[in-house]
C-alpha cells in the first residue's frame, strides 16, 4: 500500500468512527442520554437534541475531512506550488450563505418548540409550586383538585445520606408527597419562592422554570404517558440544595378523581380545632414530628445546630427564656438571616407543638406548653 492510500484509509476510518458515535445517539439510549420524553413537547426537545447533533456531526466530518486532505495532499514536500488567489467574490458568498442556511436549518424548528414550551394558555389544571428552603409547597389553585394543598419533603432516610445504609433506587430523588396530576390534561405550573431562587426542573416534562421571590413564573406540560417523573432544585439555593427533589405522578383520570377525594378527606380530617387546649405528651409527639421535618435540617436532631450559622436550641436563650421572644421568632423568622417566617407554612397548632418541643427537650426543661391560640395572638 502507498503512503497516500494509507492516509486515505485512516481519513475514512475516522470519519466512520464519528458517524458511529452520532448514530449511538439517535437510538435513544436513556441511560447515557436524556430521559425518555413523557410530554410533546419534551419529545421535540429530545428530537432537537439529536438532530443538532447530526448537524454537528456533519459539520465536524466535512471540515476536518476537508482540512486534512488538503494539509496531506498539498503538503510542499509533495511538490505543490500554493495558490495566490485573493477576494473571490464566489467563495466569500458561499461561506456567508452555507452558514446562514445551517443556522436557519437549526433556528426554525427551535423557535417552534419554544413557542408551544411557553404558551400556558387553555390549561385545565393549575398548580403553584413554592420553594422554600429547602422543600416544594404545591397549591392546586383551578380545575379538578383546586383547594388542594401540601408540603413535599425529602423522603431520603438520614443514615442513606450519612453512609450508614446502602442506598435506595431513587437516593435524593423522593419525596414523601407526589404532584399527582392526570394523563393528556394541560397542567399550568406556577413558580416562586418563599426565601432565595429555586428552580422547579422536572427533565421528561422539559420544564426547568426558576422559583423567584416576589415574581410568578409559569410554564406548562400536557403529559402523554402514565408514570412517576423525577426532577430536582435546579438553582442552587443554600445548604439543602440537593435535599429538595420534585416527584411528579402521572395517573389516569379515574385514579386522579380518586386522589382528589382522598386529599380532600385528608384535609379536612387533618384541620385542627385552633381553640382545643392540648396536653403536653401529645404536643411533644406532634412538635417532634413538626421538628423533624421543618427544622432539623439546619437546628440538627439533637438540637446543636450548625453555629455559627444554624445557631444551638439545645440551652438556647431563645428557646429556654421568655416564650413571646420564642414564638415571635418562630412566626416571623428572623431578618437577615436563614431563619424563615414559619408562620407562612405551618398552622398555629403545628407551630405551638413545635415550639413546646424545642422548649422541652434536649437539655431544654422549661416545663411550660404551647397552646396554638397563643400562635394565633403572635401573629398579629
Ligand atoms: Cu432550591
Amino acid at each position: 500500500m502507498t503512503k497516500q492510500a494509507k492516509w486515505a484509509n485512516m481519513l475514512r476510518l475516522a470519519g466512520l468512527l464519528v458517524l458511529v458515535a452520532v448514530s449511538g445517539l439517535a437510538q435513544a439510549e436513556y441511560k447515557l442520554n436524556f430521559q425518555e420524553p413523557a410530554t410533546k413537547v419534551a419529545q421535540n426537545v429530545y428530537d432537537l437534541h439529536v438532530w443538532m447533533m447530526y448537524i454537528c456531526g456533519f459539520i465536524f466530518v466535512v471540515v476536518f475531512g476537508v482540512m486534512f486532505y488538503s494539509v496531506f495532499n498539498h503538503r510542499k514536500s509533495s511538490g505543490r506550488t500554493p495558490a495566490t488567489f485573493h477576494e473571490s467574490t464566489t467563495v466569500e458568498i458561499l461561506w456567508t450563505v452555507v452558514p446562514t442556511l445551517i443556522l436557519l436549518l437549526m433556528a426554525w424548528p427551535v423557535t417552534v418548540t419554544l413557542l408551544e414550551m411557553r404558551d400556558s394558555s387553555n390549561s385545565d389544571i393549575t398548580i403553584k409550586a413554592t420553594g422554600y428552603q429547602w422543600k416544594w409547597g404545591y397549591d392546586y389553585l383551578k380545575g379538578e383538585g383546586e383547594g388542594i394543598k401540601f408540603m413535599s419533603v425529602l423522603s431520603t432516610p438520614k443514615e442513606q445520606i450519612h453512609n450508614s445504609a446502602p442506598k435506595g433506587e431513587h437516593y435524593l430523588l423522593e419525596t414523601d408527597t407526589h404532584v399527582v396530576v392526570p394523563v393528556g390534561k394541560k397542567i399550568r405550573m406556577l413558580t416562586t419562592a418563599n426565601d432565595v431562587i429555586h428552580a422547579w426542573f422536572v427533565p421528561a416534562l422539559a420544564i426547568k422554570q426558576d422559583a423567584i421571590p416576589g415574581f410568578i413564573r409559569d410554564a406548562s406540560f400536557r403529559p402523554s404517558r402514565e408514570g412517576v417523573f423525577r426532577g430536582q432544585c435546579a438553582e442552587l439555593c443554600g445548604k439543602d440544595h440537593a435535599y429538595m427533589p420534585i416527584v411528579v405522578e402521572v395517573v389516569s383520570q379515574e385514579k386522579y378523581t380518586a386522589w382528589v377525594a382522598d386529599q380532600q378527606k385528608k384535609m379536612a380530617a387533618a384541620a385542627d380545632d385552633p381553640n382545643k387546649v392540648w396536653a403536653l405528651p401529645e404536643m411533644l409527639k406532634r412538635g417532634e414530628a413538626v421538628y423533624l421535618q421543618n427544622c432539623v435540617a439546619c437546628h440538627q436532631a439533637n438540637g446543636k445546630g450548625l453555629p455559627p450559622v444554624f445557631p444551638a436550641l439545645d440551652g438556647s436563650k431563645i428557646a429556654t427564656g421568655p416564650k413571646a421572644g420564642h414564638l415571635e421568632i418562630i412566626v416571623n423568622g428572623k431578618p437577615g438571616t436563614a431563619m424563615a417566617a414559619f408562620g407562612k407554612q405551618l398552622s398555629d397548632t403545628d407551630l405551638a407543638a413545635v415550639a413546646t418541643y424545642e422548649r422541652n427537650s434536649w437539655g431544654n426543661k422549661v416545663g411550660d406548653l404551647v397552646q396554638p391560640n397563643e400562635i394565633k395572638a403572635t401573629r398579629k
